[in-house]
């Protein structure tokens, strides 16, 4: 997240301080669900990559992508081949009915039913030979689904597909490494998508997705997926390139030099095969085709391969490190202001007790959700350790860990204390059960605190503690070795400043 620093620190002295979050920067939200961020403000899609050192690599994948091959805006007004031109999304309810997707790789696509309704755009119009990708964002759930080469059945009471994936847009979380999604590099799609509102209200604080014709077996951060189509001179999947700093957009169109400032600041990744700089977006009747054909004047070699290696947080998420960042802080007792010429990080402490909002699920999840995709999370009243209620997580297609994760974390502001999380269990046999909590400055990672125990098919408590230092937030998460069949329920939480 990116919190605006305040220019003056307040040094807090044994207050009670509401603090009041300054709303990250987001993305122009996707028309049809402007609830939903398309994906966290401190994800790589709205990363800066202006001022980072060029790739080593750049000059050989510059020239594997073409010198002189042209930029390409591939979307536009009207139809071509009778389809539309670009990639269509379309946005649904949470009562749009789930309907099962058969897929031909379905060992790494997300297992259906999907919210897809029978008229739902598909790339390149219903007759369409091509990718015919078909992209839904349900818009209360803020969750985002995709599918490459759909095909409906049955009047689209069904679908097939060459391969699907979902996303929470509000999470970070990314595929396993080597899945592919309904991209070649294992990426969503939607995020990447030039798209006419954007350009129409003067600004993409995105990076925009593209194709080359060869790429080599091999993937980089932000990509999970090759496809491995050529050899070690090609760039892989997940490449990233910027527009040269220094070229004159003078002589664009306004609307175009929107386009052109989005890859110079936050540049282009590489996401398919493809034509060479074929840059993707949403079709849009607003589109002029013949001033973005404007953009074709513009040669490969105008173009350069950005070292994002200092970006990642880890390799299992969308991430970025970002400027150390501070709340701001609103005083509700005595506080004496100092001018600083350096900020600092909020030092108001939470009161001692009990930070969990919603510990027993007595009522709903609110507070809680899945801490990445393959988890599935629903609230049981079968069963609980105290109360009638509880949350029961699961694994969705593979083995692994189910994450339950506080969302918002519990602790916004942690400064130096210590803090003691707890949980109750009821995990199957043998299955290991981690409670861990975790330090963020900013969206940086400080530290995590760990506690495993291993299943007993009854009710049993994990406790961990944390000493702060020089944080945010605090984030508790419990995690449970689970397969496909296996659940495990959880409850009464506790986060306690001690
Ligand atoms: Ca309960
Ligand atoms: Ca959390």
């Amino acid at each position: 997240m990116s919190l605006r620093r305040s220019g003056a620190a307040l040094v807090a002295v044994a207050l009670v301080a509401t603090i009041q979050v300054v709303t990250p920067s987001q993305a122009s939200p996707v028309p049809g669900a402007p609830a939903c961020p398309a994906f966290p403000a401190d994800s790589f899609w709205r990363a800066d990559v202006s001022t980072l050192p060029a790739h080593p690599m750049s000059s050989t994948w510059v020239t594997s992508v073409g010198t002189t091959a042209r930029l390409k805006a591939d979307f536009g007004s009207g139809t071509w081949d009778g389809g539309p031109i670009g990639i269509p999304f379309t946005t649904v309810s949470v009562a749009q009915p789930r309907v099962p997707v058969s897929f031909d790789y379905a060992d790494e696509s997300d297992a259906g039913p999907y919210p897809i309704p029978p008229n739902a755009p598909i790339e390149g119009g219903p007759a369409s030979t091509g990718d015919r990708h078909v992209l839904v964002v349900d818009r209360d759930a803020c969750r985002l689904w995709e599918l490459y080469s759909a095909y409906p059945q049955n009047g689209g009471t069904a679908w097939s597909a060459g391969s699907g994936a979902t996303w929470d847009m509000r999470s970070n979380a990314m595929r396993p490494a080597g899945w592919t999604s309904a991209d070649a590099a294992g990426l969503p799609i939607l995020p990447g998508l030039v798209r006419y509102d954007e350009v129409a209200s003067g600004s993409i604080d995105h990076v925009i997705r593209f194709t080359a014709p060869r790429t080599a077996n091999a993937y980089v951060w932000p990509a999970s997926h090759k496809a491995a189509t050529g050899g070690a001179s090609d760039p892989p999947m997940g490449a990233w390139f910027r527009l040269n700093a220094g070229f004159d957009i003078s002589g664009y169109s306004a609307e175009n030099q929107v386009i052109l400032r989005a890859l110079k600041k936050h540049g282009m990744v590489l996401a398919d095969n493809g034509s060479s700089w074929f840059m993707s977006g949403a079709p849009d009747p607003g589109w002029n085709d013949e001033d973005l054909n404007r953009l074709r004047n513009i040669p490969g070699s105008m173009f350069e391969a950005v070292d994002v290696s200092s970006l990642p947080q880890s390799s299992t998420s969308y991430a970025v490190n970002g400027p150390v960042t501070t709340t701001t802080v609103t005083p509700t007792t005595s506080t004496t202001a100092t001018t600083s010429t350096t900020s600092t990080t909020s030092t108001t402490v939470p009161p001692a007790g009990q930070l969990v909002a919603n510990p027993g699920f007595e009522t709903g999840l609110g507070g809680w959700n899945t801490g990445d995709s393959r988890t599935t999370l629903a609230r049981t009243c079968r069963v609980a350790h105290s109360g009638g209620c509880s949350a029961e997580i699961g694994r969705r297609q593979s083995a692994g860990d189910a994450v339950l994760d506080d969302s918002p974390n519990s602790v916004t502001s942690s400064a130096a204390a210590v803090y003691g999380g707890s949980a109750w269990v009821k995990a199957p046999a043998g299955r290991s059960v981690t409670l861990r909590l975790r330090e963020y400055r900013g969206s940086r990672l400080v530290q995590a605190r760990t506690s495993t125990v291993t299943g007993t098919g009854s009710w049993q408590q994990v406790n961990v503690l944390l000493t702060a230092g020089g944080g945010t937030s605090v984030s508790i998460d419990v995690l449970v070795s689970l397969t496909t069949t296996l659940k495990a329920q959880v409850d009464d939480l506790s986060l306690r400043r001690m």
